[in-house]
């Protein structure tokens, strides 16, 4: 056993890739495992593995104390907890399917009308980093309920906890993936643009990934720019920036690349 809590009976409803990490991130800690997945087939490695297997998403439901869900959207999590709103009642379930700050909120309504413990959770890992020292996972909603199952949380990685409003776990998850994406497709455009120079991406990324390490740094002191932009004071002026961006945006436009990624920044960043 890794937590403190000794053994726990655990349901983990859906088996995909990722169901699949965190129930044998419980097996491994020790916890009692029952799980369901729509195919049945999938499921037959975590038997093998030492969990038991439960005949219905329902009989799932009532194996255990703690109920996780992770299937691919916010409609296949409703398809299996509204038909069970009553054996779940007074229970906790911890849904790690990605679903929008809305569509949790929702959730959260209708579970807390039904006397059920709901906390929403977004993974912020793969599935290979379950359980490993880099994988975190944001929590919000009943607090009790997640202070109660933390150290079991804990064995998927970092339990990060951002509130009780339903949908803010799913909001840090999804500002975390757009500035994700907002990096890669800043990589795309600059590799497009240094195979203009004779370059390539590959030596690009070899480039820009120290340079970016080194400026996520920046995230924090930027932080009171958006928190409290009428007392910020830019480092860098919001016609530095902007300047900067033209900049970069014509340079795109002479290498003939495209250059929409730039504008979308000129119009929406002001001075860092
Ligand atoms: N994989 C990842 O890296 C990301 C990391 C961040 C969080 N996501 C979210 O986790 C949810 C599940 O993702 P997954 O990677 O396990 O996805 P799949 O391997 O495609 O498995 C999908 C499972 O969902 C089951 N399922 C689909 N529809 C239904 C339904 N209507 N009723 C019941 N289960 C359903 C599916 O079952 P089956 O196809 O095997 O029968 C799989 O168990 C997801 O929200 C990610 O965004 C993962």
């Amino acid at each position: 056993m890794s937590n403190s809590v000794g053994a726990q009976r655990v349901s983990v409803i859906g088996l995909g890739a990722m169901g699949t990490a965190l129930a044998r991130a419980l097996l491994v800690a020790g916890h009692r495992v029952t799980v369901w997945n729509r195919t049945a087939a999938r499921a037959e490695p975590m038997a093998a593995a030492g969990a038991a297997l439960a005949e219905s998403a329902a009989a799932a439901m009532t194996a255990a104390d703690l109920v996780i869900l992770c299937v691919l959207d916010d409609a296949a999590v409703r398809e299996h907890l509204e038909p069970a709103a009553d054996r779940l009642r007074g229970r906790t379930v911890v849904n790690l399917t990605t679903t929008t700050p809305e569509q949790a909120r929702a959730l959260g309504r209708w579970a807390h009308g039904r006397g059920i413990d709901l906390v929403d959770g977004g993974i912020m890992a793969v599935p290979s980093m379950i359980g490993g020292p880099a994988a975190f996972v944001l929590y919000s909603g009943a607090t009790a309920a997640f202070e109660r199952f933390r150290p079991v949380l804990e064995v998927f990685g970092r339990a990060e906890y951002v509130g009780p409003d339903f949908g803010a776990a799913a909001m840090y998850d999804l500002a975390i993936l757009g500035g994700m994406y907002s990096m890669f497709a800043g990589f795309r455009q600059g590799g497009q643009m240094v195979r203009t120079a004779g370059g390539t991406a590959a030596h690009l990324a070899t480039l820009m990934a120290p340079f970016l390490q080194a400026m996520t740094a920046m995230l924090a002191r930027y932080a009171p720019g958006i928190d409290d932009p009428a007392n910020y004071v830019p480092e860098q002026s919001a016609e530095f920036t902007a300047s900067a961006l033209a900049t970069i945006e014509l340079a795109a436009e002479e290498a003939g690349t495209g250059s929409e990624l730039l504008g979308v920044l000129l119009r929406t960043l002001p001075g860092l």
